[in-house]
């Protein structure tokens, strides 16, 4: 890495020492679970290239917007809208975290009980290791999970952070609550940023935002062939860096993947032969670098043909954003109605996820189901139960499985995957 670079990292405060360690252990992890793959599209070339220079480039050019006077928002969910953040002129970035290396810092402070994405994030920021974290000038959570509501607390010692009220059903009156906080969130970021979000900035951010959306639900069209054009990681490799690249970039950038997807349909040419089997991951959120479980399912030879999960399908639900044209209120209105298509499970009743992931089954041809959940999600661990029970109504082969970002839950999970994999 570059000198410039390092210079940076020092003014955000980072743990030199810390860091150094971390970025030398991803290239060989990296080399092992993607490089090594077979017939990957050539267009993956770019996502190559932003996670080479995952704490170069992208924070280089956090640096330079707020040295401009651009602020930047951390944030840990789907719900929180991106377009309101870049209607102000600020610039979101997903701080979710997916790497076992922050979980012992987290550990001096929170419970070793909650799932392994908060410590891992929370860890993050306590070690000073992550530049994204440190960039941020506001960081926004959300009253989805308990574990995530109550850390936030804590991590307002840390750093600013602001908290949305999201509600846990989708009544009539809960929409009207979530509509009144994306209005209170218009003024927090109006506050921070300086800059007033007028109907035109909120339409023309929805619009860069509805194209990031419309690149990756082409991606994950394309995946519906058989035999699958993309592995399973690439396409999640997408998904990750789609949470902090520059918008109308990775927009570009997938639509070329997707250009070059499409003449490999065209031609029947896959990743995988036309029989592998076919696999659809649901559950869990997996962050970057969280590459496990479709690692482990690939390794097989199966494919993850598509991911119900946040870092999935989840994060596409309600397709485009509306944008009436008579003013902010009626474009909040249709942010929030298409927010709350996304099926959380920390939604009761959530039957809706269960449906969607039975549609899934049907529309991605998939042979199997693999249900993962972190331990200690109670959310998603427990809606498993159901998820399993409606997809064995269904004669859908189903594997619930729990387990963290350690190497010793690979290799347990690995034992659990394969062992599945041969009975379909
Ligand atoms: S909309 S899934 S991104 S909250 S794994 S922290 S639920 S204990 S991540 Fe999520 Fe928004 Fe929902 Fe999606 Fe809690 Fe579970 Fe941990 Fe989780």
């Amino acid at each position: 890495m570059s000198e410039e670079y390092r210079a940076m990292w020092e003014a955000l405060g980072i743990n030199m020492k810390r860091h150094d360690a971390l970025l030398a252990a991803l290239p060989a992890i990296y080399q092992q679970v993607y490089l090594s793959q077979q017939r990957r599209p050539q267009a993956m070339g770019f996502y190559d290239f932003v996670v080479s220079e995952i704490h170069g480039l992208r924070v280089k050019e956090l640096m330079d917007h707020k040295a401009k006077g651009g602020k930047v928002f951390g944030t840990f969910c789907v719900y929180v809208p991106e377009e309101i953040i870049v209607a102000a002129g600020g610039i979101a970035v997903g701080l979710c975290g997916g790497a076992d290396f922050s979980v012992p810092t987290a550990e001096q402070i929170l419970p070793r009980n909650l799932c392994a994405l908060i410590k891992s994030a929370f860890g993050f920021k306590l070690g000073a290791i992550c530049p994204y974290f440190q960039a941020a000038d506001l960081i926004i959570g959300e009253t989805t999970c308990d574990g995530k509501k109550k850390t936030w607390e804590i991590l307002d010692e840390y750093v600013p952070t602001y908290v949305m009220d999201l509600p846990n059903s989708r009544t009539p009156a809960d929409r009207m609550l979530w509509i009144s906080e994306l209005k209170r969130f218009v003024g927090e970021v109006e506050k921070v940023t300086g800059n007033t979000i007028t109907p035109e900035k909120l339409a023309d951010a929805t619009t860069l935002i509805n194209g990031k959306r419309a690149a990756l639900a082409r991606l994950f069209e394309l995946r519906k062939a058989r035999p699958a054009p993309i592995s399973g990681l690439d396409a999640l490799l997408v998904v990750q860096i789609s949470f902090y690249d520059d918008p109308a970039r990775f927009t570009h950038k997938t639509n070329e993947l997707c250009d070059e997807l499409e003449a490999r349909v065209k031609a029947g040419q896959g990743v995988a032969p036309a029989d592998a089997k076919r696999i659809l991951y649901a559950g869990t959120p997996m962050p970057i670098p969280f590459w496990t479980i479709p690692a482990l399912i690939e390794a097989t030879g199966a494919v993850v043909v598509a991911e119900e999960s946040c870092t999935g399908t989840r994060l596409l639900a309600g397709g485009q954003t509306t944008i009436p044209g008579d003013g902010i209120d009626s474009q909040l209105a249709a942010i929030a109605d298409r927010q709350l298509q996304t099926n959380c499970a920390c939604f009761t009743p959530n039957d809706a996820r269960i449906e969607d992931i039975l549609r899934m089954v049907q529309e991605y041809e998939a042979d199997g189901v693999i249900h993962f959940s972190l331990s200690f999600c109670q959310p998603y661990n427990l809606e498993g139960v159901r998820v399993q029970q409606a997809l064995q109504k269904a004669g859908v082969p189903v594997l619930l499985l729990e387990g963290d970002y350690t190497e010793e839950q690979a290799g347990r999970l690995k034992t659990r995957i394969e062992a599945f994999i041969e009975t379909l």
